[in-house]
């Protein structure tokens, strides 16, 4: 079966009310392509006011969650609490939080664990830096940060969407070629055949992110084994219905 192509929006700490009324306005208008699935990841604080102005089509992601459903964290999120307003789906393991805020692939699965238990759709992110990527270690790290992610997901694979975010690509205007986006992509295919089975490696759908825009859309999109995009920047503007569009 082919793979339904899908976009998210990283929307980041990013947006008021007025920024996302024309956000959302603007992805009203569209059109956006019917065949594609778009999810856009928005500031927790926001998630209630864009799930009751965004129609059906647009699904809505929190960009964080933490791994129980209740109890003495303060500041945080459970996906209880994201189910009980109505979204579905998560963002775990970006870059900037496994950076910023020290999450490493312990704690990534434990929260993609928790939030597929919980009946959450997840986005995993993963994704190698710049000085591992010049030490010829780029498959060393995303398989590893993907095995992690191996017990976590169990039999739920048809509910994950991985993100390979090469850390050098993001909002730095530097985005990976197609090439080395395609050849990522693909190892990891290969990497998920023989660590998990055939059936995932064909399934599960796998997003490049990492300074998409309008411009680069179309030709990463081209590419065999990439089946979508989480866009940060991009995502705020108009021309992300143009990146939703990016394979009509
Ligand atoms: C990567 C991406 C969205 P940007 O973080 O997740 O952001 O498109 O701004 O590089």
């Amino acid at each position: 079966m082919p793979r339904k192509f899908v976009v998210g929006g990283n929307w980041k700490m990013n947006g008021d009310k007025n920024m996302i009324n024309e956000i959302i306005n603007n992805m009203k208008k569209g059109p956006l392509d019917k065949e594609v699935e778009v999810i856009i990841g928005v500031p927790s604080i926001y998630l209630t006011y864009v799930k009751s102005i965004v129609p059906d089509t647009i699904q809505v992601a929190a960009q964080n969650c933490w791994k129980v459903p209740k109890g003495a964290f303060t500041g945080e999120i459970s996906p209880a609490m994201l189910k009980d307003i109505g979204v579905n789906w998560v963002i775990i393991g970006h870059s900037e939080r496994r950076t910023i805020f020290h999450e490493d692939d312990t704690l990534v699965a434990e929260k993609v664990a928790h939030a597929l238990e919980s009946g959450m759709k997840v986005i995993a992110c993963i994704g190698e830096t710049l000085e591992e990527r010049e030490a010829g270690k780029t498959e060393e790290v995303v398989f590893r940060q993907t095995q992690a992610l191996v017990p976590a997901i169990g039999d739920k694979w048809a509910n994950v969407v991985l993100a390979y975010e090469p850390v050098w690509a993001i909002g730095t205007g530097k985005t990976a070629s197609p090439q080395q986006a395609q050849d990522v992509h693909a190892s990891l295919r290969n990497w998920l055949a023989n660590n998990v089975s055939a059936q995932v490696a064909d399934a599960v759908r796998i997003q490049y992110g990492g300074s998409v825009t309008a411009a680069n859309a179309v030709e990463l999109a081209s590419c065999a084994d990439i089946d979508g995009f989480l866009v940060g920047g991009a995502s705020l503007k108009p021309e992300f219905v143009n990146i939703v569009n990016a394979t009509k």
